[in-house]
């Protein structure tokens, strides 16, 4: 079910034009590249996931180290621990590289599952998502398309709690809602709160289930022609779900460096090192590497499964409430139940006379049995008279 206006009030934040460190834009294959650069691109990105998981940290993390200049961004305070999320919040940026534009939206939306009555948090995601694709399919239709609109969610992130097990059911109700919708991207949260051989299992564990219960999630087309990239998507697609590490926070490390990271008495996590996580893999696959394909394929097979299951529904809603076209066809068929009845009865009553037919031939025959046993009898009894004539001794009359 959709509705037509959201379900949660959206908070968003001024676009601001922002100059990226470099998006590689300028690196797509030739034919795309000259569509992006005519049309410029809109890539918006949604993360979701339980209460208290790191969305709201994971989504500044993003922009601060994305965009290196941050200007306009007002609804992002960089504090150490983000507020609560209550409503969908909506944080725009434009990244730019050479001449490519590249309008960024990453919607945060509130947690769930963090008490009884919050279970169902998610179902206002789902909604917002069909409602995105709802509200462009009328903008469509519609004679003049142009400024449309498009806030259709070409990824949704979806943050899995670092609980070093499995899925939990939640997950698994949650994720398969939004991966019949959407391109979904599962992302551990947390990384440094697990060892590298507990997050290796859980990985393991997540894939397993992810697997058994047939949830979709995205996977970026392995083959290619250039052998580089063939092996850049393979090693993207192995690291299935990202596990991230959220800061905004500079910390010195022992070494010297200036990283974002998360200090603990043991050392440093860093946001931005493979050894610890899979931040880079999964801000390169968003910002780089598969944007494109994230936008095709929401256009090509989300928004299309939308656009046509509507279309079933709707028609068949409007054959049902035409009175008119249906009175015709009960006739039809009531015309036709006559017809056939009385075929049946006629054949009844020609399969009753022959054999009514065939119960007289069979009295005749009976009889004409009886004559006949009657005259063999007769004919033996003159026999019999005939042998005793002969037999019996003469009387000879004196
Ligand atoms: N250890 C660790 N803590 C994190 C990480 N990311 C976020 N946190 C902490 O987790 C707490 C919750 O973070 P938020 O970003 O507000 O979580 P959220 O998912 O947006 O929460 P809601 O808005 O309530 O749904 C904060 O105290 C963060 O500092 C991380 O990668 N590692
Ligand atoms: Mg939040």
């Amino acid at each position: 079910m959709t509705s037509t206006s959201s379900p949660y009030e959206v908070v968003s934040a001024a676009p601001s034009p922002i100059t990226s460190a470099g998006t590689g834009i300028a690196n797509l294959p030739n034919q795309r590249h000259k569509i992006v650069a005519k049309n410029g691109a809109n890539f918006t990105v949604m993360v979701c996931g339980e209460s208290g998981v790191g969305k709201t940290t994971f989504v500044n993390t993003l922009f601060t180290s994305t965009i290196k200049e941050p200007k306009n961004v007002t609804r992002r305070r960089f504090s150490k621990t983000p507020p609560k999320t209550v409503q969908i919040q909506i944080t725009k940026a434009e990244i730019e590289e050479k001449m490519f534009k590249v309008k960024l939206t990453i919607i945060d939306t509130p947690g769930f599952g963090d008490y009884v009555n919050n279970r169902h948090g998610w179902i206002p995601i789902v909604d917002f998502l069909d409602d995105q694709h709802e509200k462009y399919m009328r903008q469509e239709q519609q004679p003049c398309r142009k400024g449309a609109i498009d806030m259709r969610v070409h990824v949704c992130l979806y943050f899995i709690k670092p609980t070093g097990h499995t899925l939990l059911p939640l997950d698994v109700e949650c994720m398969k809602k939004l991966g019949s919708r959407v391109n979904l991207i599962p992302v551990i949260a947390k990384a440094d709160t697990l060892t590298p051989s507990d997050l290796a299992k859980f990985k393991q564990n997540i894939r397993d289930v992810i697997y058994a219960q047939n949830i979709k999630v995205y996977s970026c087309p392995i083959e290619s022609d250039d052998e580089s990239t063939t092996q850049r998507n393979a090693n993207i697609m192995a690291a299935l779900p990202f596990a991230v590490i959220g800061s905004t926070q500079d910390i010195l490390t022992p070494d010297g460096r200036k990283v974002k990271g998360r200090e603990y008495s043991w050392g440093v996590a860093e946001v931005e090192n493979d050894e610890h996580c899979d931040f880079r893999k999964l801000r390169s696959l968003l910002i780089r590497t598969h944007m494109l394909d994230l936008i095709t394929t929401t256009e090509e097979t989300h928004y299309e499964n939308y656009r046509q299951s509507q279309m079933e529904t709707r028609n068949f809603g409007d054959s049902r409430s035409q009175p008119n076209e249906n009175a015709k066809f009960k006739e039809e068929e009531d015309a036709l139940r006559k017809r056939f009845t009385e075929q049946v009865k006629g054949e009844e009553s020609r399969f009753r006379a022959w054999e009514q037919q065939l119960l007289s031939e069979r009295d005749r025959l009976h009889k004409e049995l009886e004559a006949q046993s009657e005259r063999v009898k007769e004919m033996q009894a003159d026999i019999d008279a005939f042998y005793y004539q002969r037999d019996s001794p003469k009387v000879i009359r004196k």
